[in-house]
Order: C-alpha cells, then sequence, then structure tokens
C-alpha cells in the first residue's frame, strides 16, 4: 500500500517548534498558506503553534503530548513525536512529511518512515534546516552524528539562505542535495496605514522609534542594541522598542532601568503579532553574531523598516548595504551608530531607504516562495512513487 498522490492537492504533515521561534513561524505561515490553496495541513508538536491563531479550513493540530513517568528523568519526546507521526500518517492517510528544524524532528520523521515501510505504507520526508540546529546546536559532537545521518536520509533537504546551505556542507558530512528555499513573508499583511495615535502612545514627543525583536539570546548581542541606541539617542530624541522575550533580557532591562535613558527604552515582551510595532518603527537592529536568515529582518523590511546589521551568515543575502539598511562587522557598534544617525539625520534618505526595504521585501513575497515549496512536495512524492514501484 502506498499513501502516494494521484492529485492536486496534497495532505502534508507538518513538524514544528510551536514557540516564536523563526523556524516555528515559518513553518505555521507556510502550513496556513498551502492551506489556503486547497492542501490538507496537519501541524504536529506539542502545543499550538503560536501563529496559529484559529483553526481554519484544511488545517488540523496533533497534539504531542508528552507525560511525565517517573522514571525518566527527560522525558523521551523525541520517540512520542515519532509514535505520533507513524499514527497520523496511517489515520489521516498523510502524502509527505515536512519537517522544520533538523532536531529531533529529522531523525524522528526517519524513524517513524522505517516503521511505515515495515507496514506497507510509504511515505517521503522533507527536512528545512532553519540555522541553530547546524550552526549552534548541531555541531555540537552530541547530536552531529544523528543529524548528518537523518540529513542523508531525507528525501530532500531545503535550507533558508545560500550561507547556511555552505554551512552545512562546511560542518556535516552530507552527500544529499540542499535546496535554498527563502524565508518569506505575506507582502499585503504588513501594508498598514498609518497609525499616528499608536505611534503616540510610545513617541509622544515624535521621537524616532528604534526596535529590536529577538528570542534574547546570546546569539542575538541584545547588549550592541543598548550601545547602539544610546550613541544615537545622544544626537536625535528617539525611543527603543524591545520586543520578545528570552535568558538576557533581565539581564538588560535591569540595566536599562538603571541608567538615564530609562524612560526611552520600552520592553513589550512577547507579542503574537510584531506588524503593528514594526508599522510604527523607523529603524530595526539586529546586531546578532549569526543568522543563517534573519526573519524579523524581513518582517521589518516589509513594514518598510531599514535594517542596521551585521554582515554574518544569511544577513546580506536579504539586506542590502548602503541601499535598504546597513550592514557593520559583529560587534562594531560604532559604525552600526554612525549608519542609524546618517538615516535619522536626512528625512529624504531616510524615507528613500523605507521604500527601498519595501521593494526588497517583495522579492521574498510568500507567493514567490510557495510554489518552490509545491514544486518540491510534488518532485518528492513522485520520486518515491518511481522507486517503490521498481
Ligand atoms: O533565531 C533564533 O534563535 C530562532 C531560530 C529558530 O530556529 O527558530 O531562528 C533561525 O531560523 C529562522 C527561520 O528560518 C532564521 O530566520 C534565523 O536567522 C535563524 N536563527 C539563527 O540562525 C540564529
Amino acid at each position: 500500500m502506498s499513501n502516494q498522490p494521484k492529485k492536486e492537492f496534497l495532505k502534508i504533515g507538518i513538524v514544528l517548534y510551536p514557540t516564536f521561534g523563526g523556524s516555528g513561524v515559518v513553518a505555521t505561515e507556510l502550513g496556513k498558506e498551502l492551506a489556503s490553496k486547497g492542501h490538507e495541513i496537519h501541524f504536529i508538536t506539542y502545543s499550538k503553534p503560536v501563529r496559529l491563531s484559529e483553526l481554519r479550513e484544511n488545517i488540523f493540530f496533533h497534539e504531542v503530548s508528552v507525560s511525565d513517568y517517573p522514571l525518566f528523568d527527560h522525558t523521551p519526546y523525541e520517540q512520542v513525536l515519532t509514535s505520533k507521526l507513524v499514527d497520523v500518517v496511517k489515520y489521516e492517510k498523510l502524502d509527505l512529511l515536512h519537517v522544520h528544524y533538523a532536531i529531533p524532528h529529522a531523525s524522528a520523521a526517519y524513524m517513524a518512515q522505517q516503521i511505515l515501510a515495515s507496514q506497507n505504507i510509504h511515505i517521503p520526508f522533507i527536512t528545512t534546516l532553519h540555522g541553530t540546529d547546524i550552526t549552534l546546536v548541531g555541531k555540537d559532537p552530541s547530536f552531529e552524528p544523528v543529524i548528518t545521518f537523518s540529513i542523508n536520509k531525507s528525501n530532500a533537504v531545503t535550507c533558508v539562505s545560500e550561507s547556511l546551505k555552505n554551512d552545512t556542507y562546511k560542518h556535516f558530512n552530507i552527500d544529499n542535495e540542499i535546496k535554498v528555499i527563502p524565508n518569506f513573508i505575506c507582502a499585503t499583511h504588513y501594508n498598514l496605514p498609518n497609525n499616528e495615535l499608536y505611534k503616540m502612545r510610545y513617541a509622544p514627543n515624535g521621537e524616532f522609534i528604534i526596535t529590536h525583536i529577538s528570542n534574547f539570546r546570546k546569539v542575538k548581542r541584545v547588549k550592541d542594541v543598548v550601545k547602539v541606541f544610546r550613541k544615537i539617542r545622544e544626537k536625535v530624541p528617539c525611543r527603543l522598542l524591545f520586543v520578545g522575550d528570552g535568558p538576557d533580557r533581565i539581564n538588560i532591562e535591569r540595566a536599562c532601568r538603571n541608567s538615564c535613558e530609562r524612560q526611552d527604552v520600552l520592553f513589550l515582551g512577547h507579542l503574537e503579532s510584531t506588524r503593528e510595532v514594526l508599522n510604527i518603527s523607523d529603524l530595526f537592529i539586529l546586531p546578532s553574531e549569526t543568522e543563517s536568515f534573519g526573519l524579523s529582518a524581513l518582517e521589518a523590511m516589509a513594514s518598510g523598516v531599514p535594517v542596521i546589521t551585521t554582515n554574518s551568515g544569511g544577513l546580506p543575502e536579504v539586506v542590502d548595504d548602503g541601499i535598504n539598511g546597513f550592514l557593520a562587522e559583529v560587534g562594531d557598534t560604532k559604525t552600526m551608530a554612525k549608519k542609524a544617525l546618517k538615516l535619522l539625520k536626512n528625512s529624504d534618505l531616510l524615507e528613500q531607504f523605507k521604500q527601498n526595504a519595501r521593494k526588497k521585501a517583495l522579492e521574498f513575497d510568500i507567493h514567490k516562495v510557495l510554489p518552490m515549496y509545491e514544486q518540491l512536495y510534488l518532485e518528492t512524492c513522485c520520486i518515491l512513487e518511481q522507486v517503490n514501484k521498481k
């Protein structure tokens, strides 16, 4: 028996992290868009994805419940996920699994595939690499053999930038082809009307609004955001909005509270939707050590916000230095502030950069990127069907 499709619309299982991280956002938005085109989407993860506010037509959510058993110090999530995949593929007659983030989703999908094959059910799985699964966590020797194996066993592999593709080939012994399918935004979603009232709430005296959105992990170098902001604030009136939460927030928030600029720095925490804040922002600062792509930078650009970021990882594939933002060396907060001031002190230039940012974001519009995934899905299902016929 085979679940292989003979039809235009596919039944796709999407495995993801349901949190605010970029990989979960991309996976959820991809699933929502595929569902609106008629595909049947089954999200499989341990809690409802944050960007999945309501269950629309063609969208299903399967919760992987991780219950504690006294014997385990650590609940074996990968096994529970594997069993759930087997169950959903069989019961829902899925055509394809698409797993986002290699650890542990790719190895769970491989295991599920093998279990199903032993029952004469053949299903391909596609792995999408997102960044830290390769550049940070994946390189750790405690994960490396499993990552290498499961990437090589995937029926297709994608990653979100050329930079991440090169990093993957460099750090792992990969003999599978890796296809670059960039992250995306829905451009119309970010086309909001001006909202002066909302802007007044954060910048009552017409200050510039500078924004940073992240998970406040070490790799984001959030301290650099504050350093850049201080330098800018010496020259022009501005306010800094922090969106998101994570391990480094507490110390940075404390430091800001004890400094003279405290009234100009606001911590908004996690927001389900960031476009309203981006819509009132003048600049976005993302001084990361590395980013495989930098989805938050793209979301800022889609809102017409120029980005000050680093010349690292996939960021130069998103931000064009001197056109829709500026790139500086990691840690070079002086240059970042200088470039930011160049924009904030010249309203014509700022306006030009804002327009350029929106224009650049259109290159990553969902309507351009979705067909790449659909094409890959069909090819992958077809290839597996041919292999099984032999
Ligand atoms: O940035 C994070 O720490 C979260 C992480 C994730 O896996 O959710 O983001 C990674 O994937 C995003 C979506 O593809 C990319 O836009 C981010 O650049 C990437 N983060 C890093 O490479 C540090």
